[in-house]
């Protein structure tokens, strides 16, 4: 499976170019990255690490809890360039940023303490150098636990196109080039696979202080062009490319199709302002006339979404409640918990509640063991039990009245929360808080809410997965009949109405969208769109929406003529805000001869 390749190592820029599948001119900007490189530093990079930004499709906020989710890779990545430097400070590292004053230059070495290595990662407040520190966490504890060994110093040099703080991932793609980077630099590449990349990216990307799933830097690593990835983390990580229904022709850029010949020539090129040319429309999408696909769109609400410095009433306390949640519904169904399962006290998720719920022993290390309909079955069952965690509705005796009766916005104390978890307080403590910071708005706690999302988002993947299957059967089979187009326009509709769902349910129940993200969904379906959702964590951030291939023109400059803070956009800076996307492929490493 895709997870036990090896990261690809590029030693030609051809290879490294056409393995992003796309027809996008990248040399610019690969050009400009070695070229500043070396002003800077006095010599040429020794390597290039590329990781790229995510969108999710659906299955919001369920990567925690273990279900599966859909994401598709984009082109907007991060480029870091390194090269090992002669000093005799071990480790060190000198960062830079080309877009140098919102990022400026940064020093740091690494500590070795007490058998561990250590970096200052302030969790207060967002620092570019974070992600950079994150990822060289993960590989000095992994590949220099001992202290004997040392890594060696290091320049590096960091350029991203993608958004920060837009849902788009761009912490993700940082973590995942950066821990690429270290891992390179230090001649430590050799045996790790994808899938142990992104298990030490989730690891690294924690240490920022949010308790994140791996559903980012599953799909930075793993992610092919032209498809999304059905990714799932219980019993192990696992992913399936999904095709997506983009019509019979695959969609091509405006302008730029001639793919500039690979240079890199680090000692004569110009810089090139990549980013700020007019005449790079790379994002443009062209459409065939006589396509019945679909295209996803994303839309950026402008709204930052401070994941970071918010987590502590957000996103970590999203983790807690589910898991509290998912406790809670063991015990009122009866199912085994703890003791049955461990010998001791265990955080289950809610995932691992399907599996219980329907009897069926999964064990941890093998082959999920729920088929796709038994998982259809225990989540369309939950759903409706998951009424239970409302306040008043959870004891025993609680008869159908009182479900009925009791309102689902209170929710629940802390003292209540404890009660529900069938644990002492100091029990409680110890296994649900002593590991995050997290603080419920008005001392409340959503279980309800929140698990009735995770079960419904976790129902609505599986029927995207299975209507993107079909939506592609169908337009390779007949792609010219009109039989075929119409049942292609029906499935887009499926999938259209399936992330209206989401988004409602992200609104609703989960609470992670905003005024600003609740518009632009709102003016996204307006300009036609089959549907439109949130994409990311929420609270700011982009949408995606699906757009009929032939109608992707259109529906920009309707979304631009409605949406406030888009309307004195123009040309390249409407394209940073708003654009149709192309799946790209994952991680990998360029190496300079
Ligand atoms: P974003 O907002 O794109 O960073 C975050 C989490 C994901 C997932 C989504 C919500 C991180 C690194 N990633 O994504 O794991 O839980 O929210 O679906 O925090
Ligand atoms: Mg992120």
């Amino acid at each position: 499976m895709a997870a036990s390749l090896p990261i690809p190592v590029f030693n030609t820029l051809e290879e490294a170019y056409s393995s992003l599948g796309s027809a996008l001119d990248h040399a610019p900007r690969w050009d400009n990255l070695a070229v500043e490189f070396e002003s800077r530093f006095g010599r040429k990079p020794a390597f290039i690490a590329r990781a790229p930004g995510r969108v999710n499709l659906i299955g919001e906020h369920i990567d925690y809890a273990l279900f599966g989710v859909l994401p598709a890779a984009v082109e907007r990545d991060i480029l870091i360039a390194c090269a090992p430097r002669s000093t005799t400070e071990q480790g060190a590292v000198r960062a830079e940023n080309l877009a140098g004053s919102k990022y400026p230059p940064r020093h740091f070495a690494p500590s070795f303490k007490n058998s561990a290595w250590h970096l200052d990662i302030d969790k207060t407040q967002l620092n570019w150098e974070s992600y950079v520190k994150a990822g060289y966490y993960g590989v000095l504890n992994t590949f220099f636990a001992s202290g004997e060994e040392q890594p060696v110093p290091v320049d590096i040099l960091v350029t991203g196109s993608v958004p920060a703080g837009s849902g788009l991932s761009s912490s993700a793609a940082m973590v995942v080039a950066s821990t690429l980077t270290f891992l390179a630099v230090n001649n430590k590449l050799t045996g790790v696979s994808k899938g142990r990349l992104v298990e030490l990216a989730m690891e690294n990307e924690k240490r920022v202080g949010v308790n994140s799933g791996g559903m980012d830097q599953a799909a930075s690593v793993i992610s092919l062009p032209n498809s999304a990835l059905y990714i799932t983390f219980f019993p192990t990580l696992s992913a399936e490319p999904i095709p997506l229904p983009s019509g019979s022709s695959p969609a091509v850029p405006t302008e730029s199709t001639t793919t500039t010949a690979p240079s890199l020539t680090t000692s004569t090129a110009q810089p090139h302002q990549a980013s700020t040319d007019p005449h790079n429309t790379s994002l443009a999408v062209e459409v065939p006339a006589a396509s019945a696909g679909g295209v996803f769109v994303c839309a950026n609400s402008l709204v930052v979404s401070d994941k970071v410095v918010g987590a502590r009433t957000r996103y970590n306390l999203r983790v807690v409640e589910t898991l509290v949640a998912a406790r809670v519904l063991c015990r009122i169904l009866g199912l085994p918990l703890d003791e049955d399962i461990s010998g001791k006290r265990e955080r289950v998720t809610l995932r691992e509640v399907v599996g219980r719920y329907l009897g069926v022993k999964e064990t941890k290390g093998g082959e999920p063991l729920l088929s796709t309909a038994q998982l259809h079955k225990g989540l369309s069952e939950l759903g409706v039990l998951s009424g239970r965690l409302r306040p008043g509705c959870w004891k025993a005796d609680a008869g159908e009245n009182t479900v009925l009766a009791q309102g689902a916005e209170l929710g629940v104390s802390m003292e209540e929360m404890v009660e529900m978890s069938g644990l002492e307080k100091d029990e409680f403590h110890e296994t649900y808080l002593s590991w995050v910071d997290v603080e419920a708005p008005n001392g409340r706690f959503q279980l309800y809410k929140r698990a009735a999302h995770v079960f419904s988002e976790a129902l609505r993947v599986l029927q995207f997965r299975q209507a993107c299957l079909q939506g592609r059967e169908l337009i390779d089979n007949k792609p010219n009949a009109p039989v075929g187009e119409n049942a292609t326009k029906a499935i887009l509709e499926v999938l259209g109405a399936l992330m209206n769902e989401s988004m409602e349910s992200c609104s609703k129940l989960y609470e992670c969208s905003c005024p600003e993200l609740d518009q632009l969904t709102t003016i996204c379906r307006e300009a036609g769109a089959y549907g439109s959702r949130l994409t990311g964590a929420g609270w700011g951030g982009c949408t995606v929406s699906l757009v009929a291939e032939s109608q992707v023109q259109d529906f920009i400059a309707r979304v631009k003529a409605a949406y406030p803070p888009y309307k004195n956009l123009e040309g390249e800076q409407l394209k940073e805000v708003i654009f149709a996307t192309k799946p790209s492929s994952g991680a990998f490493v360029y190496k300079f001869d």
